[in-house]
């Protein structure tokens, strides 16, 4: 984006209108479980020796300093593990860079620079946190269709509050029925966000947990927006023993080596069992708001492939 058209999209009043709703999204989610839920809010972590490998391939970005080498965090997965050791429930507002490939310019959903809410809690199941994820939604859509809604009628979005429990395709099933393109056809179809749960064990990052009684599945899920808007959230319950860890570690290529102080930290102090999931803020507003992209809802957007200097 050049100077000029970051200017016109500056002076947009759908922009606007779109930090409006950004900015209550995160106050009525912070507010559900903070004073909802009892969660604490711990603040984000932007440079550290550990981050996700994510399970799809992006560059990585460090940055150097006093000679050792950092990564820019891709999400708080390690720290929401270790933050368990002292307290129970946990949410950050975590900016994440992910230096995703050219290609993904254009899908609509992906920026390099944005904002999840990142919530874990200690001896939580899978179940008792896709629950308290659709109260979390439910709530804050309900709330900014009482506060916001002149915003969403001068964009013509009819949003309703979705109903719970939402509808649950397992990963078997929705790849046997649709193909490998399953999670485009599924959000396209659907008229209310829904889980895509039991996912294969390659498909997701060395993290959530295998279930114990079927190898091979993880106990985690991926909630998805209707209309097309394509996947909203990840999470899942999480490996805590180091066996486990080693194994699953090994099973996607990767080394200890590369965890080095997650490892480090497991050995000395253990993890504790927990479950927990992901928000990206941008694409929940680009979903409230109905828009066409993800960038038309962000300040200082900053898409796949291009130099966006501000
Ligand atoms: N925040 C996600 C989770 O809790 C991880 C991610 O963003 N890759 O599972």
């Amino acid at each position: 984006m050049d100077i000029k058209d970051y200017g016109k999209h500056l002076s947009s009043p759908f922009l606007k209108k779109a930090l409006k709703i950004h900015s209550d999204a995160r106050k009525f989610m912070g507010d559900f479980l903070k004073e909802g839920r009892d969660f604490i809010e711990i603040p984000p972590v932007i440079i550290s020796g550990i981050t996700d490998p994510l399970n799809h391939p992006t560059t990585k970005s460090q940055v150097e300093v006093y000679g050792y080498k950092y990564e820019l965090t891709k999400s708080m997965i390690f720290h929401k593990q270790i933050a368990l050791h002292t307290l129970d429930k946990i949410f950050a507002f975590s900016p994440n860079i992910r230096l995703e490939p050219e290609e993904r310019k254009e899908t609509g959903r992906h920026l390099i620079e944005f904002t999840q809410i990142d919530v874990e809690q200690k001896n939580a199941t899978r179940e008792e946190v896709m629950d308290l994820a659709e109260d979390l939604i439910i709530y804050t859509i309900s709330k900014i269709l009482e506060k916001d809604s002149d915003i969403l009628d001068s964009f013509n979005r009819k949003l309703s509050v979705p109903k719970k429990p939402f509808k649950k395709i397992t990963y078997t099933e929705a790849l046997a029925k649709y193909g490998k393109d399953f999670e485009t056809k599924l959000s396209k179809e659907a008229k209310e966000p829904f889980w895509l749960i039991d996912i294969h064990i390659m498909e997701r990052e060395f993290y959530d947990r295998e279930d114990p009684k079927r190898p091979g599945i993880l106990r985690d899920m991926d909630l998805i927006y209707p209309e097309g808007f394509g996947e909203a959230s990840s999470g899942g319950e999480r490996e805590f023993e180091l066996e486990q860890i080693y194994k699953r570690i090994s099973k996607k290529g990767q080394t200890p080596e590369q965890f080095k102080w997650y490892i480090e930290f497991a050995k000395e102090y253990g993890l504790v069992p927990s479950a927990g999931f992901g928000i990206g803020i941008e694409r929940f507003v680009r979903f409230v708001c109905g828009a066409k992209d993800v960038r038309d809802v962000t300040l200082f957007p900053k898409a796949p492939g291009e130099y966006f200097p501000i």
